[in-house]
């Protein structure tokens, strides 16, 4: 990369340049169509609004948080342009979890959907009182969008610096307490030199709907960076559950689709599956991609699903494989531009065959804004996933558990995962977690907490039939001694499985 650069110039400017101004670049279900021209018009005057209004200086940080929709595309860009840096967040976070965020990255604008602006009054009357609010989508004087209106419609983008961070990224880990990743200019073009470039490979005459939040960077990357480095569309959808996800899909001619193997289930669950048949590019993340749920796709709908795992730390994905290197099961092969590794419990690298820690290098590395967990991510320059994978002779990477995932049962290591995805094969099952339940003959016994379809009742006698049925697919120690019913599974704002709640559920 040159020295000087700036992410959303290249991003849109370079797509008005390569693609043309007339050409459509984000959509939604509503109908609302903006060309690229007209995006980059909007994200400019944004850009004024926040230099010419605002009084934001290139450092300052610049809070985003609202659904997926068109004007939160410009808002991103704007602030990148105007040389601010964007602390990502999701709607759906409440003023517990934003108070931390705001209180470490220190925001001097926060830039709210109109709908979502409560919490952040709270946070700043609490513990913010450098902000200043600023709602947008909303029909008020003061309104961004309104505002916006009277300012010029083109605005020469700061000349970063490629390493200037443009990007803070919260995260939540396992235990709940954010870390907020940063991220540089050149970062956010790198994702799309390697997994867009060798993997995604997305096209202009693309339509591409992510359910991920463009709070959570594999939104951002599959809704933003890919979609707009190929000069395609980003259908934009606010909050639609899979089985209406799946109607937009084929209602509005979508070409790739991004979400987690849930949301997969789901859409195949409700019937829903034949609507997935105008997609050239599935692609699962997020969550580990169960061979069942892979095949199952495939066989009855014609998906080669492109499974991958990426983390907030390192932006996007880093371990994929498409078309014919797919091999189901496998999360795939490290992305061009990434190595990666497995290291054994004293962090020394473990020949294939052998189950451990996945680490990573590559042109996007972790750093936490003054965290001291930073510490334990980056080790000796690799950057040291919670995952436990093991690599198979060809260099595939085989997803095991989470690192702390793993259930020690009478002296049998239990991948959590792998039995979850044995109970999601059962036809009255929705979605399943399992964790380890502390148990005083064996140390832990496995435990399911199931949700089940509709109309079917969690009883003794469903119980017993779970349990035989996963002796029918795995080594039956692996069988769940403990199965619990319940009406939903709790999970984060990115939509993954929040393993630590259901182990606090067996407390209570
Ligand atoms: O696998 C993930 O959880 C992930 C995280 C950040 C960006 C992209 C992805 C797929």
């Amino acid at each position: 990369y040159p020295d000087r650069l700036n992410a959303a110039a290249e991003l849109v400017d370079r797509a008005v340049a390569t693609y043309g101004a007339g050409r459509p670049a984000v959509r939604t279900p509503a109908g609302e169509v903006w060309t690229y021209g007209e995006l980059r018009e909007r994200a400019d005057r944004v850009a004024h609004a926040l230099v010419d209004d605002l009084g934001l200086v290139p450092g300052n940080r610049v809070l985003i948080r609202s659904p997926n929709n068109p004007w939160t595309v410009a808002a991103w860009l704007g602030v990148l342009k105007a040389g601010g840096i964007a602390v990502t967040t999701m709607a759906a976070l409440r003023e517990r979890e934003l108070t931390p965020i705001v209180e470490k990255t220190r925001p001097v604008v926060a830039l709210v959907d109109h709908r979502f602006v409560d919490d952040v009054v709270a946070v700043r009357d609490a513990a913010a009182p450098q902000l200043t609010i600023v709602a947008y989508g909303g029909d008020t004087d003061d309104d961004l969008t309104r505002r916006v209106a009277t300012k010029p419609a083109s605005f020469t983008a700061v000349d970063t610096a490629a390493d200037d961070v443009a990007l803070l990224g919260p995260t939540s880990g396992s235990t709940g307490t954010p870390k907020i990743t940063m991220h540089f200019h050149r970062d956010v073009l790198s994702i799309d030199n390697t997994f867009g470039k060798h993997v995604l490979r997305l096209r202009p005459d693309d339509v591409v709907a992510a359910s991920p939040p463009l709070g959570f960077t594999f939104g951002l990357g599959m809704l933003v960076v890919f979609t707009f480095r190929a000069g395609a569309c980003a259908f934009l959808t606010e909050a639609a559950a899979p089985a209406q996800l799946a109607d937009l899909i084929s209602e509005h001619g979508v070409t790739v689709l991004a979400t987690a193997p849930t949301a997969y289930r789901q859409i195949v669950r409700c019937g829903k599956g034949g609507q997935l048949a105008g997609l050239r590019v599935a692609v699962s993340a997020g969550e580990h991609l169960p061979k069942s749920t892979w095949q199952q796709l495939h066989d009855d709908h014609g998906l080669e699903v492109i499974d991958g795992i990426g983390a907030t730390e390192l932006l996007h994905i880093f371990i994929s494989a498409a078309g014919d290197e797919i091999r189901p099961g496998a999360t795939g092969k490290p992305v061009p531009g990434f190595r990666a590794t497995i290291l054994d419990a004293d962090g020394a690298e473990a020949p294939a065959g052998v189950a451990g820690r996945l680490a990573v290098i590559g042109p996007v590395g972790c750093r936490y804004l003054d965290d001291p967990r930073q510490a334990g991510y980056v080790v000796d320059g690799w950057n040291v996933t919670g995952d436990t994978f093991v690599r198979d002779d060809d260099g595939y990477f085989w997803y095991r558990a989470r690192t702390d995932d793993l259930i020690v049962s009478s002296g049998y290591n239990i991948s959590g995962p792998e039995v979850e995805a044995a109970i999601d094969a059962h036809p009255d099952v929705v979605e399943c977690g399992v964790v380890a339940a502390p148990d005083p003959e064996r140390g832990s016994v496995v435990c399911a907490f199931v949700v089940l379809g509709d109309g079917v009742t969690g009883d003794d006698a469903k119980v017993e039939e779970l349990q035989t049925f996963v002796k029918g697919e795995l080594a039956p120690y692996k069988y769940p001694r403990k199965v619990l019913f319940l009406p939903a599974l709790p999970r984060n704002t990115s939509g993954k499985l929040q393993r630590f709640k259901l182990r606090q559920l067996l407390e209570t």
